[in-house]
């Protein structure tokens, strides 16, 4: 029921003048962003009493029948509220204005308080006997809400009012690089392609100073929503955030555990490998032979995918990779718009209908000239029927060809299940529907396509197998870890172990234990790091990706097996297989109606998470780099 990534309370970002000089829209925005977000919660204040007689109508009979008949009635009014969310969400999020974000804080805190409503009123019915689908239901109305506000006057309004200011504040970063005002796109290029320290050190640093001023509303976000989760019969709001698996939330951080530990190895392996090459490139001044990786040299702002590090730490004996995506892209002289067609070429290919005209018409493809806009990308259905779109500001390049697979799957996913019941179109659970377009991305990433395609004039033999794994593990093995810390953060915060005094201190704590990785200098004491990845101020769950990460290699060895694939993981793709994608679409369409086991089952014969798959992938680059790694001391000290 909402675009995939927006959380259903994440308000939006911030306006700024069209005519605003680069100078002072530092000012401005800061000015704006209390002055909108203040009026947008008395709006939304304002709209209180509306959203409770609306959930007020027909209190039903606790019985099965009255069960069944307040299902329906909440499913008619999500989808109506929903629609009408999206609309004005959408409409912020690719032009950001004093008014727009008026209008997303007001509608949001409706959605809030109605969410909250049904939720309550769903619990009357926990000791009748009912229906599998209407329990399932009655559960998801539950679980459905990522940041509950109290069922007390003025609470949505207030959390509304945080979240719109925390996004805005993120949307309308910017900072000082060598003189100039750049945006977050800006640096990410400068960063990924920047290979002198003293440079990705400002731009991680400078990146950095948007975020400080999010604290307070971060820590008082916390507050508010740990007493909705409380309400609604949760320990805190990270036990509402696990209890989304068709598992008890202890059993579901347990089962996050037991995955890491499978990948873990492989991982410290490829950091030891990293820091190594890093080491021989910068000097022990910069990057010591032992302990963590200075995370600015990666990259990645986040240093959660290092594939754009490819050219430094390549194989310095042996096979060679002959080509670069970002490269072949440039001079194949694509645009953005031909990157979404390609992408979209590859869902046809597999038996899937094109997007509808209105996604040509209606998507942001490329960053406005004229307006702010929030750039993190996301995918939308904004009818939970045929209007879906995606929202980027994609640029040319290597990282946004594997985004746009990946948003396309999210929206080929809404299309499967649109003829659910409202409560049943959302993903099996959240790490499917970042899994969907990634497992085509596995494929999307095959030499062996990109030569069908005609980006790459031949495919490359078997020595290039390590260098394309390499490149590979650069983004997904190194990933994992990043996509189990982001949460690990929250579920402390959310539990009170980790109080706003050590929110900063706690997120370095965590880049080190999970990642391996120090920021190149010491972090000031008024720093807020964690405020600087766009999931956090937004409140977007991220164990998700994490998840994702896993399951992209099971589908994937699914389908190659399927196909009668007998090479090398890595080497297959489904590209073209219609069988696969009669398949595949077999389980998106089982949207959320049945436990996610169950969508598991229907595609690869699996009942659970299993990190073998990822493994098995990439089996002959572990081998490999433990060769590499020989008599080198790997690891660093977790504390
Ligand atoms: O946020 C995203 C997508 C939208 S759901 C662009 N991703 C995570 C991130 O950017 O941190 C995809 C990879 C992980
Ligand atoms: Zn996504």
């Amino acid at each position: 029921m909402k675009s995939y990534l927006l959380a259903a309370v994440a308000a939006g970002a911030l306006g700024l003048a069209g005519c605003a000089t680069t100078a002072d829209r530092a000012a401005d925005a800061a000015a704006l962003a209390d002055a909108a977000a203040a009026d947008a919660a008395a709006a939304a204040g304002e709209a209180a009493p509306a959203a409770a007689d609306a959930a007020a109508v027909a209190e039903q009979p606790v019985t099965a029948a009255g069960a069944t008949a307040f299902i329906a009635e909440a499913e008619t009014r999500l989808a109506t509220i929903s629609e009408y969310q999206q609309r004005v969400a959408w409409t912020r999020a690719t032009n950001i204005t004093f008014d727009t974000m008026w209008l997303e804080a007001k509608v949001n805190a409706e959605v809030t308080e109605l969410q909250v409503q049904l939720a309550n009123e769903a619990a009357r019915f926990n000791d009748v006997q009912v229906p599998d689908d209407v329990r399932r239901k009655l559960n998801l109305l539950r679980l459905g809400i990522v940041l509950p506000a109290p069922n007390r006057p003025g609470a949505a309004a207030e959390l509304a009012q945080i979240t719109t200011r925390l996004d805005s504040t993120y949307s309308t970063g910017k900072f000082a690089f060598k003189g100039k005002e750049i945006t977050l796109d800006d640096a990410n290029v400068l960063i990924a392609e920047s290979r002198d320290p003293a440079e990705t050190k400002a731009l991680y640093e400078g990146w950095r100073t948007v975020s400080p001023g999010m604290k307070p509303d971060y820590a008082r976000m916390v507050e508010i929503a740990n007493e909705g989760s409380r309400e609604l019969g949760f320990a805190d709001t990270g036990a509402m955030w696990r209890a989304g698996y068709d598992m008890a939330p202890d059993d579901f951080a347990k089962e996050t555990d037991r995955l890491w530990a499978q990948v873990k190895p492989f991982y410290v392996n490829l950091h030891c490998y990293v820091r190594a090459r890093l080491n021989a490139k910068y000097g022990d001044a910069v990057q010591p032979k032992t302990g963590p990786i200075r995370a600015d040299l990666l990259g990645n702002m986040w240093s959660q995918q290092w594939g754009n590090i490819y050219d430094v730490v390549a194989p310095a004996t042996g096979g060679q990779s002959s080509y670069d995506l970002t490269k072949l892209l440039t001079d194949a002289g694509y645009d953005a718009t031909k990157m979404v067609q390609t992408g979209e070429g590859f869902y046809k290919s597999l038996g899937l209908a094109p997007l509808p005209q209105t996604f040509w018409e209606r998507s942001q493809i490329v960053r406005p000239r004229d307006r702010e806009v929030v750039c993190h990308a996301s995918a939308w259905d904004v009818d939970n029927l045929e209007d879906v779109r995606i929202k980027m500001c994609t640029q040319v390049n290597a990282d946004d060809f594997y985004t746009v697979h990946h948003e396309l799957g999210h929206n080929y996913y809404q299309r499967a299940y649109k003829d659910q019941p409202m409560l049943f179109r959302n993903g099996a659970n959240d790490g499917f529907h970042e899994a969907i377009g990634d497992f085509i991305g596995l494929s999307a990433l095959t030499p062996t396509y990109l030569n069908q395609i005609g980006l790459l004039k031949t495919t490359p033999g078997a020595d290039e197998d390590i260098p394309f794994l390499l490149k590979m593990a650069l983004d997904k093995i190194a990933f994992l870890p990043f996509g189990l810390m982001v949460d690990r953060w929250r579920w402390g915060v959310f539990s009170g172990e980790t109080t706003p005094d050590q929110y900063n201190v706690a997120w370095n704590a965590d880049m080190l234990k999970y990642q391996g990785l120090v920021a190149p200098g010491p972090r000031p004491a008024d720093a807020f790091d964690p405020g600087a990845k766009y999931h956090v101020p937004a409140a977007v769950p991220y164990t998700r990706y994490f998840l994702a990460a896993i399951y992209q290699f099971q589908f994937q060895r699914a389908a190659c097996k399927m196909e009668g694939w007998t090479g090398p993981l890595h080497r297959c793709s489904t590209y073209g297989n219609e069988e696969v994608g009669r398949r595949f679409n077999a389980m998106l369409e089982m949207g959320q109606s049945k436990p996610w086991p169950e969508a598991m089952q229907a595609f690869t014969g699996e009942t659970g998470n299993d990190a073998t798959a990822i493994i098995d992938y990439f089996a002959p680059l572990n081998a490999w780099l433990t060769e590499q790694n020989r008599g080198k001391d790997c690891g660093w000290s977790e504390t």
